[in-house]
């Protein structure tokens, strides 16, 4: 097991507050896997898929209630409500504790509590965390040997150091006799707690994705944000990809979009310009350091992907599929006759007969998704065929330019440049973005959603802008990475799509290289540098003039009116706000008279 007097002393204490009917100190082995597996099988969470189509797989599908992040029920516990800040849920720590304590007394009975150590990062790298994890979910269990390096190896590097605990229940305590479910939860009551001073996390009530596989959401960005601020560094939602120009030159990328808006799709692009390649070091989470030279190197802290399903197909993403062959784990997908799973998208034509997520037979004229918008693949990142020669470097890799991005089908061109670092935190902090299936909500409502982190700022909003602020003031500034802003999603006037997209958006990415070589041609507008006419290599895509334009277009009347919504935007924040990101709306409100 381990020396570690804290960790033996937290399990003791949360075993007695939990009483799980057996306790399981996770080694990581395969082994284990396969036996975690089996029960999840016998106990109907699991089905295995045809091992000829799918090695090694599973399908598993959720209760209908408890599909998606619940951020309605995401809690930031500061012991100052203005540390939480206004984007986030607060309460006060001691009474979140008061209320749970009763809640989490006896929830694991009948059910067996799995003990997790896990490293966010490569073991032993110095910006590597330790977390462990207690559940009494199996699906958990599973699932974070994918996306995480967990097990004994871990238990050796921390030694006697200190870990993040984080405390998990599905909240379905079963009384004696009382046959369990395939997916046990507690909709009714889900808490998403965070202790931001103690670094602790506690999650009740969900079993789904973010809320319940804590070292994603809940540790390598709500609570590592907190513990980045306090050190100086980053923990961001971001994708990291390598991209190699036909001369050999290499530069690395983040991007950060909000959830469902593309990181995945993009870190895992086939290029379709000759020549081009990229290369995947991380498809949601990046955190990023100074390393001595003044450059900001990231790292991956995770060791899987957790994609969403529906869209992805050997023509859009086929390195996710390639990722998702063998050793995966689906939830929420259809299930074909054969035994293999399918989804909205993955195929041209739709399958006769399916099994629905819903467990009903399905077809395609009933009308209803197969599979579920936020339907997910678990995988394993070393499966990749694009996977980074440097994605596992404890060094992390250093950062050329950072994208930011949203759905935003009018106003916002396909792609713009900030001017500098003090610009380009302002464009962060404007990201807005239609909702999508990622998290309960309306979907296509378009909302503000900074850096993409605003479900997973574990901190006030304002102070993590200034943060942002503060790391541009350096001598050599020069180093820093250069800032952009992308729209996939234009929309035309008949509300199709004006770009292709996907493998397409390598012609986005050379432009983003190129500028940061500093060539690359760029007209000025009020909003920043875009592609000056013919700099964008649009050679052997069929896209007319007036797309391209339309692409392009600064619409003045349509950014008085953006200026003006962030302007009350910015309003909400608090005196806390920063006084250089009015500088910067003023700026642009200037630059648009
Ligand atoms: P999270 O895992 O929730 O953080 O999502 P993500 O940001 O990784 O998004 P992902 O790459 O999984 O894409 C989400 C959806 O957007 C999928 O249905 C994709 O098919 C679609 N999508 C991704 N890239 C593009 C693009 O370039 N153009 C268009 N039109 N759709 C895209
Ligand atoms: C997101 O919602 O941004 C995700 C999925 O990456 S989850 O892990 O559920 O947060
Ligand atoms: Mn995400």
């Amino acid at each position: 097991m381990t020396s570690n007097i804290r960790l033996k002393q937290w399990v003791k204490e949360m075993v007695e507050l939990c009483e799980p009917d057996q306790v399981h100190w996770c080694d990581g082995s395969q082994a284990e896997y396969d036996q975690i597996c089996s029960i999840l099988i016998q106990k109907g969470t699991f089905r295995r898929l045809n091992p000829d189509l799918r090695p090694n797989s599973f399908l598993c599908e959720s209760d209908p209630r408890d599909v998606a992040r619940v951020e309605q029920s995401t809690f930031i516990c500061s012991r100052q409500r203005e540390d939480a800040g206004l984007t986030n849920n607060w309460r006060d720590p001691d009474e979140m504790k008061a209320l749970l304590l009763p809640i989490y007394h006896g929830c694991m009975r009948g059910r067996t509590m799995y003990v997790i150590p896990y490293s966010m990062g490569p073991l032993g790298s110095s910006i590597s965390q330790i977390g462990v994890e207690l559940t009494d979910s199996g699906y958990v269990a599973a699932n974070m040997r994918i996306m995480t390096r967990m097990g004994k190896q871990v238990l050796d590097v921390l030694g006697d150091n200190p870990f993040i605990p984080c405390l998990h229940s599905v909240g379905k305590p079963l009384r004696p006799g009382e046959e369990d479910v395939p997916w046990p939860c507690n909709p009714e009551n889900r808490y998403i707690v965070h202790f931001p001073e103690e670094k602790m996390i506690w999650s009740y009530g969900s079993g789904y994705g973010g809320n319940a596989l804590l070292g994603k959401k809940c540790f390598a960005l709500r609570i590592a944000s907190v513990m980045a601020r306090e050190r100086g560094w980053l923990a961001e939602h971001m994708l990291i990809l390598g991209l190699t120009s036909p001369e050999g030159e290499k530069r690395y990328i983040t991007g950060a979009f909000p959830s469902a808006c593309g990181k995945t799709n993009l870190a895992m692009l086939i290029p379709t310009l000759p020549g081009w390649k990229v290369e995947t070091v991380g498809d949601d989470i990046a955190w990023m350091k100074f390393g001595e030279d003044g450059r900001l190197y990231a790292i991956n802290p995770e060791f899987g992907f957790f994609g969403v399903a529906p869209g992805t197909s050997m023509e859009s993403n086929r390195n996710a599929m390639l990722s998702m062959r063998e050793n995966s784990i689906f939830t929420n997908v259809a299930l074909t006759p054969e035994g293999d799973v399918w989804w909205e998208g993955m195929t041209p034509e739709k399958p006769p007969r399916l099994t629905s997520w819903l467990h009903e037979p399905w077809t395609p004229d009933g009308g209803k998704p197969a599979a579920h918008p936020n339907a997910r693949f678990t995988a394993p990142a070393g499966q990749c065929p694009a996977i980074d020669p440097a994605w596992e470097d404890p060094r992390g890799v250093p950062i050329s330019a950072i994208l930011f991005g949203g759905r935003r089908p009018s106003l916002v061109p396909l792609i713009h440049q900030s001017f500098n670092w003090q610009h380009g935190v302002f464009l962060g902090s404007v990201v807005s973005s239609e909702r999508t299936a990622a998290a309960d909500g309306t979907v296509g409502a378009i909302r503000r959603d900074p850096f993409a982190m605003l479900p997973f700022c574990g901190y006030n909003m304002a102070d993590y802008f200034a943060h942002w602020l503060c790391l541009g003031n350096r001598h050599d500034a020069d180093k820093l990475p250069r800032i952009f802003y992308v729209n996939w999603f234009r929309k035309s006037a008949a509300g199709r799509f004006l770009w292709p997209g996907y493998g397409e958006n390598s012609r986005v990415l050379k432009w983003v290289f190129e500028r940061c070589s500093g060539a690359g041609e760029a007209l000025t507008t009020p909003i920043g540098h875009v592609p000056a006419p013919g700099a964008l290599d649009v050679r052997g895509l069929e896209i007319g003039e007036a797309e391209l334009a339309e692409l392009f277009r600064v619409d003045r009347e349509g950014w008085i009116r953006e200026a003006a919504s962030i302007r009350e935007y910015y309003a909400t924040f608090g005196p806390r706000f920063p006084q250089q990101l009015y500088e910067e709306l003023g700026a642009l409100e200037g630059r648009l008279r």
